[in-house]
């Protein structure tokens, strides 16, 4: 055993938070697919242009009684972008201040995550599909660190003309072939289908869009609306498929944007979308909002304004799955849970709360926007507060990763995942 551990699970033993007991267990069994979304930002949730709806089919999701769905859910990534949103989701561990833990750990490191878990507990197969190589992020590697028994990258898809665009295959072509990989998993499944073409910057051949683009001037802004327009329809050619086969009925689907696709470089962009002069450090904060939505038949959902992150989404699972958590090493809390305690740091150690908001050393009232220049005593206090809070959960995150901790750590009936013999090259076979 190793002492450096000591600190790691006090932090999270104090933090637990207690599931839901309404949802505990709710989605035993059902297949799970996370359909990450490329540079899905909220703002684009009921977003019109020209009086269009840019994502009809993802609006009517969000809007679904079937769906829990998130308001004031953010990405927490850092330069690691793609790649530190999928280690938070399959982990619960934070990025790397600098770089990718994916890339820079993802081969050597020790993890408990989604994929392994799921497996040992309930008996879930596992896949991830990508239309990009599969080194592209270390994927190949650290998804066997992870668990995962099949890993579908671009190889995996047919190449017919104009099959590709930007990163790989395009996401109409990328979640049809994906399907049918996802017919034949052994189920109950965890798979994830990592989208591409909504990435900047935001190209796509004429034949597939008639939608109109925003008009702030910028011009590798603009056509962000049409990307993200095309990849609303892929995902209701792949609702479509699913209620036609009728793995509809017994699978629940996981939506999230990974991070943000107008970045800060376009201030004047984000401030014409925004309808606004200029933009504080306040909306900067906010554009970070990302979509996160869990729907399938049987869900009690509604549209929460609990405020969390991608490092909440694991948790969250394992507490609808009816896995009981309270000895994992993972950093996030249950959004469902009546203890989650709403604090979601981000990776330069900003952090947003119901209450305040901490962005580019400037404070702000979250619910006004305004910056509160003169704290009081009390507002002091609570600002740091949680910046203590914030300082040492990344800090201590960083330490496991740094020192590869969870080899350490003894997870009661959970074994070591086992890499040996796990191939996803399909040449090689
Ligand atoms: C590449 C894709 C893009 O395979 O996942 O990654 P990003 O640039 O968004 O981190
Ligand atoms: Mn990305």
């Amino acid at each position: 055993d190793n002492q450096d551990m000591k600190p790691i699970e006090r932090f999270i033993k104090k933090n637990y938070a207690q599931p839901n007991q309404a949802y505990y267990g709710k989605i035993k069994g059902k297949n799970i697919i996370v359909l990450h979304l490329e540079s899905f930002q909220q703002f684009l949730i009921d977003y019109k242009v020209n009086g269009q709806e840019v994502t009809p089919t993802i609006n009517k999701l969000y809007h679904d009684q079937n769906t829990l769905a998130y308001s004031n859910f953010f990405n927490q990534v850092g330069q690691g972008k793609t790649s530190d949103a999928e280690l938070m989701l399959e982990t619960s561990l934070y990025g790397l201040p600098e770089g990718s833990a994916m890339s820079t750990y993802g081969t050597s490191n020790t993890f408990q995550a989604a994929p392994a878990l799921l497996k040992q507990k309930l008996g879930y197969s596992s896949a991830s599909f990508h239309g990009d190589v599969p080194s592209f992020w270390n994927r190949d590697n650290a998804y066997k660190s992870f668990g995962y028994q099949y890993f579908f990258s671009k190889e995996y898809f047919p190449e017919v003309k104009d099959s590709d665009m930007g990163y790989g295959t395009k996401d109409k072509l990328f979640l049809k072939y994906s399907a049918k990989y996802l017919d034949q998993l052994p189920q109950p499944f965890y798979a994830k289908l990592i989208t591409v073409t909504n990435h900047y910057p935001y190209l796509i051949d004429k034949k597939n869009t008639d939608f109109p683009e925003l008009t702030t001037g910028d011009k590798t802004v603009d056509p962000y609306v049409q990307t993200a327009h095309y990849l609303d329809q892929s995902v209701q050619e792949l609702l479509n498929y699913l209620d036609k086969t009728g793995m509809r009925k017994n699978t629940v689907l996981v939506l999230y944007g990974d991070h943000y696709g107008i970045s800060e470089n376009h201030k004047d962009a984000i401030a014409k979308i925004l309808g606004k002069k200029s933009v504080t450090n306040y909306d900067l904060a906010m554009w970070q909002k990302v979509p996160f939505m869990i729907n399938g038949e049987g869900i009690d959902g509604g549209i929460k304004d609990t405020y969390g992150g991608e490092i909440d989404v694991l948790p969250t699972l394992e507490d609808l799955l009816g896995i009981s958590s309270d000895k994992y090493i993972q950093f996030g809390q249950d959004l469902l849970s009546a203890q989650n305690n709403q604090i979601v740091p981000f990776r330069n150690g900003d952090w947003v709360t119901p209450q305040y908001t901490k962005a580019g050393g400037d404070y702000f009232d979250t619910k006004t926007g305004k910056q509160i220049k003169h704290p009081t005593k009390a507002q002091q206090r609570a600002f740091d507060k949680t910046q203590a809070y914030v300082t040492t959960e990344l800090g201590l995150s960083d330490k496991l990763l740094n020192g590869d901790l969870l080899r350490f750590y003894h997870l009661p009936g959970f074994e070591k995942v086992q890499k040996k013999g796990v191939s996803y090259n399909l040449k090689k076979g």
